[in-house]
């Protein structure tokens, strides 16, 4: 008999994509969205041959040694610093993630938080709820100028280049950005972009974006020494991972008047947040939804699903993190 490979998905996704899949595999998931304890997640990942995962489901070496029958983690995410890519090589699991879908949806998203938070948009809502607003005022919650000013722009990847298009092209804004390796000069052109060293990012800045990839390099790449090298009421905003940035560091630059605002999309050790942040107005702070539109959320289960079926049928699959474990 002829049985079909066990697919595990933790959380709930679109029904019309666990349908797909249920016509491909044995489908173990989690609809009723229950909070799955480590070890019962663990003890479903043992019984996988495959895993639909998102960013938040932690793929160790613990887990890949408790999980002998498991050959592929399709994350629902572009970002994969939940995996041990290392480890799942070593054990022979494929890894795929999702690119590209998502680019559009979350530079948008990175934007909204610039401008909300230079504009004071959350701040200013909360202030009208509360019948603050008396009368009119010159300064009344005066923020900072989009237009014209000039955006440091943290990794310089899909992400990066789609919200340096939007500040250029849009907001004739001056783009400069860091990255490990420096765009063609074509690229720097069409985008008006220019590489600079950190350094002189955080110096120039009004408003500094992060959508670097989180890693052990990458951990508070963004303390309390960088924070104080930003120019004075400057702005950061994160759309990356939360662990770039030490927390604490962030909140007493605000608090000392240094930084002029932030918006963080990302936390570290999310969804728990800081107690500290919420305690703060000049602040935009959201649960992780930059790529949320049903939209690209779709079209992120649907490749995430893609790459599960294609690998069971072909050993194959359309975005690989490390194919050299498809290799015979
Ligand atoms: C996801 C993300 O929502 O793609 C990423 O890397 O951060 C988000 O788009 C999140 O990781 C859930 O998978």
């Amino acid at each position: 008999m002829n049985t079909k490979p066990k697919i595990y998905i933790p959380r709930p996704n679109f029904p019309q994509v666990i349908e797909r899949l249920q016509s491909h595999f044995e489908v173990i998931h989690n609809q009723a969205d229950e909070v799955v304890l480590h070890e019962h997640y663990v003890a479903k990942a043992a019984q996988s041959d495959g895993m639909l995962t998102t960013g938040s489901d932690l793929i160790n070496e613990a887990l890949l040694k408790a999980c002998g029958s498991l050959k592929i983690c399709a994350n629902m995410a572009v970002g994969f610093n939940n995996f041990d890519l290392e480890g799942m090589t070593r054990a022979g699991v494929l890894a795929t993630n999702t690119p590209d879908v998502l680019t559009q949806t979350t530079a948008d998203f990175g934007f909204a938080l610039l401008m909300a938070c230079a504009r004071r948009m959350v701040e200013s809502e909360h202030f009208l709820r509360d019948q603050q607003w008396k009368q009119w005022r010159f300064d009344l919650l005066a923020g900072h100028d989009v237009h014209g000013s000039t955006l440091g722009i943290i990794g310089m990847g899909r992400i990066g280049q789609a919200v340096a298009k939007r500040a250029s092209k849009g907001f004739d804004m001056k783009v400069i950005y860091h990255n490990r390796t420096q765009l063609p000069a074509a690229t720097e052109s069409a985008l008006e972009a220019t590489w600079v060293e950190l350094a002189d990012l955080l110096a120039q800045s009004d408003h500094v974006m992060l959508v670097l990839p989180y890693s052990a390099q990458s951990h508070h790449m963004i303390g309390a020494r960088e924070l104080a090298m930003m120019k004075p009421g400057a702005h950061l905003i994160n759309i990356a991972r939360g662990g770039l940035i030490d927390e604490d560091a962030l909140v007493d630059a605000l608090q000392s008047g240094h930084l002029g605002g932030f918006a963080l999309d990302v936390f570290e050790g999310e969804p728990k947040i800081n107690p500290r942040l919420l305690t703060l107005k000049r602040v935009v702070l959201t649960p992780h939804i930059a790529s949320s539109t049903i939209q690209t959320r779709l079209k992120m289960s649907n490749l995430a699903a893609d790459n599960l079926i294609e690998f069971f049928a072909h050993r194959k699959a359309i975005t690989p993190l490390n194919p050299q474990v498809l290799e015979p």
